[in-house]
């Protein structure tokens, strides 16, 4: 494959890394079948996957267990000013930077290949889609990049014919020295894990880690990271969104576009099948949304993706079917326990607790252990396509128009089920003051309340205040043609800890209230913080709910509203100047009503 790429800034960059790096070798990837069998069959044969005897084609990976999620920590906008970064990324100078990574990268590959992945983000050949080229010494990343993205010679085509491409260079940091035996799972310690991105270059350089986001650079770093800049460069969108279509008994088509933190419920929803009779719902993406205004003057919406890297405990027969069916072969699990008929399991899988495991540190776990079996971050990496429930339009280059928005979070209290935004700019406010409690998507404290703008405080690739003015004036653009925005909260939990709400298919009747106020088919009272439902107008048909349940689901405690205050405000005097004064004065709007 070697001399297929003439691009002459792709051959210079990949001479100089590898100048840098110093690999044993250089493999172009072409993205085939052939070349994905190949490479699994070597990590079979070195240990560090494992055939699962009862899915096809399907293989276990256990990482590091330092390795087992994003490290936001240690992750970094490098712009030239700090302020271009704003207060919810960490920063380091790009000079300073590029020279500590540069020391880390030195020699780096030493005892490994160094693989060459074109990919596209978006269909290849789209308008709309973007070429990335990364640069990887992992394997495991090679394979997860096949289904992740789309890889194919034909990007060296496209590259030859003067395309641009977004490089990405990763290294797990992990030389090896001649005759060195290799570990299972190699990375670097905590403290040299670099995940750098340089937006005014289009530039990531991810060092030191070989999970998820901080390895499989097309996903956070490219999609979101940098896109959201050139997004707002170029007036478009790219959101941590899932994208789905609705379809209501009359066949009238809904495309909902929801923006929850990590871990959160977005793959849950998007595959959702709905429990009230007579809708319908297809998955479009379950994690990043690109959006233009299209000819019609409406948000269209495409999923740069090409595969779910999905969150595995708590995925059920009883919770999300379709997602059981989209992994029954052909996937990469990660994290994941080992049963002794060769099958994965997770907590939250099947109702009965197989009587003995492996755990995803390797070792004999039975129902006394202590420790959980399976990770709480484990993931399935799997084709889009395989999904049963995938939109026919889920490649369509001209993406779905966008009706509704929805933000939300984990809330074990305060912020009922669900409620509309007044109007655009209230929605914006609505976004700009979410907050969440923290997950295992990230290595840090779980269970922390944050504020997550818009899903995006890990992902927004410039100052959050200058994000938050770029969707009021994406709402001035698009005047009568925004979708309208809605807030839920799946997770709101009683006295005694148990969620209020049964969730997952049961999310689809919130779903359908939505779509009967954009028909204007219901109203909604208005209250403090927002229009919610009357009463009897969220469809609870066939379902068990009890009264005080559902009370308390869409109870709205002034004191505890007036108490998130304070908090609001800190998290807005952050932005300083930045921060739009039509975020100022919905504050001011919601303390007048708070009274
Ligand atoms: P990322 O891939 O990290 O971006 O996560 P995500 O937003 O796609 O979250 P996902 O759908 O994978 O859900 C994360 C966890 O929340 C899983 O354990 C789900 O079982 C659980 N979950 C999802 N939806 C619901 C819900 O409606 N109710 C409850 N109680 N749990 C849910
Ligand atoms: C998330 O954390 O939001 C994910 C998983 O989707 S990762 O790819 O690791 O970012
Ligand atoms: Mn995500």
């Amino acid at each position: 494959m070697g001399g297929a790429a003439k691009n002459e800034k792709l051959n210079k960059w990949i001479e100089e890394i590898a100048d840098m790096c110093r690999p044993d070798g250089i493999y172009w990837c072409d993205g085939t079948k052939e070349e994905y069998d190949r490479m699994m069959a070597k990590m079979v044969e070195t240990g560090s996957a494992t055939v699962l005897e009862k899915r096809p084609n399907s293989f276990l990976f256990r990482t590091d267990p330092s390795d087992v999620a994003r490290v936001e920590d240690r992750t970094f906008i490098s712009t030239s000013s700090k302020d271009d970064a704003g207060p919810t990324n960490n920063w380091l100078d790009p000079v300073d930077l590029k020279n500590t990574m540069r020391g880390l990268y030195q020699g780096c590959m030493k005892g490994r290949t160094m693989y060459v992945i074109p990919f596209s983000m978006g269909p290849i050949g789209s308008p709309i889609s973007k070429i990335g080229v990364e640069v990887t010494d992992s394997p495991y990343v090679v394979c997860n990049m096949h289904m992740m993205t789309r890889v194919s010679a034909r990007i060296y085509e496209m590259l030859s014919a003067g395309e641009e491409f977004i490089p990405c260079l990763h290294s797990i940091g992990a030389p090896l020295a001649a005759g060195q035996k290799d570990a299972l799972w190699p990375c670097a310690p905590i403290e040299n894990k670099y995940i750098s991105h340089f937006p005014e270059e289009n530039l990531i350089w991810s060092y030191g880690s070989g999970y998820g986001g901080n390895a499989l650079l097309g996903k956070k770093c490219l999609a979101l990271r940098i896109a959201s800049a050139m997004a707002r460069r170029e007036g478009w969108m790219a959101e941590h969104m899932l994208i789905l279509r609705l379809t209501n008994p009359q066949g009238r088509q809904y495309h909902i576009a929801a923006a929850f933190p990590s871990a959160c419920g977005k793959t849950n929803l998007a595959m959702m099948r709905p429990t009230i009779p007579g809708w319908k719902c297809e998955c479009i993406g379950d994690d990043i949304a690109w959006m233009k205004i299209g000819p019609d003057g409406r948000l269209h919406a495409i999923n740069p993706e090409n595969g779910f890297f999905g969150v595995a405990p708590g995925t059920s027969y009883g919770t999300n079917p379709m997602a059981m069916d989209t992994v029954r072969e052909n996937v990469i699990f990660t994290n994941c326990a080992l049963t002794d008929d060769g099958d994965v399991w997770w907590e939250g899988m099947t109702d009965e607790v197989p009587g003995h495991l492996i755990d995803w540190k390797g070792r004999d776990w039975t129902p006394d252990s202590r420790e959980e079996a399976a990770h709480p971050n484990a993931r399935f990496t799997v084709l889009a396509s395989q999904c049963p429930v995938i939109c026919k339009d889920w490649e369509n280059p001209a993406g779905v128009p966008i009706d509704i928005f929805i933000f939300g979070g984990r809330r074990s209290s305060v912020v009922p089920l669900v409620y509309e935004a007044f109007n655009w700019e209230h929605g914006v406010f609505l976004g700009a003051t979410a907050a969440s409690e923290t997950t295992s998507a990230n290595i840090g404290a779980v269970g922390n309340l944050r504020r997550d703008p818009f899903a995006m405080k890990p992902f927004c690739g410039y100052q959050m205040g200058d994000y938050f003015r770029h969707w009021l004036d994406m709402g001035d653009t698009l005047g009568d043609k925004a979708p309208r925005i809605f807030y839920v909260n799946w997770f709101r939990k009683s006295p005694e800890g148990m969620f209020l709400w049964p969730g997952f298919s049961d999310n689809s009747r919130v779903l359908k209230w939505m779509c009967e106020r954009i028909e204007g088919k219901v109203g909604a009272r208005k209250t403090e913080i927002g229009l919610l439902p009357n009463d009897g107008d969220l469809d609870l048909s066939g379902l068990d709910i009890a009264p005080e349940n559902m009370n308390e689901l869409m109870r709205i405690d002034s004191g505890a509203w007036r108490a998130e205050l304070p908090d609001i405000e800190r998290h807005f005097a952050e932005f300083g100047a930045r921060l739009p004064a039509k975020l100022k004065k919905q504050l001011q709007e919601l303390k007048k009503r708070l009274g």
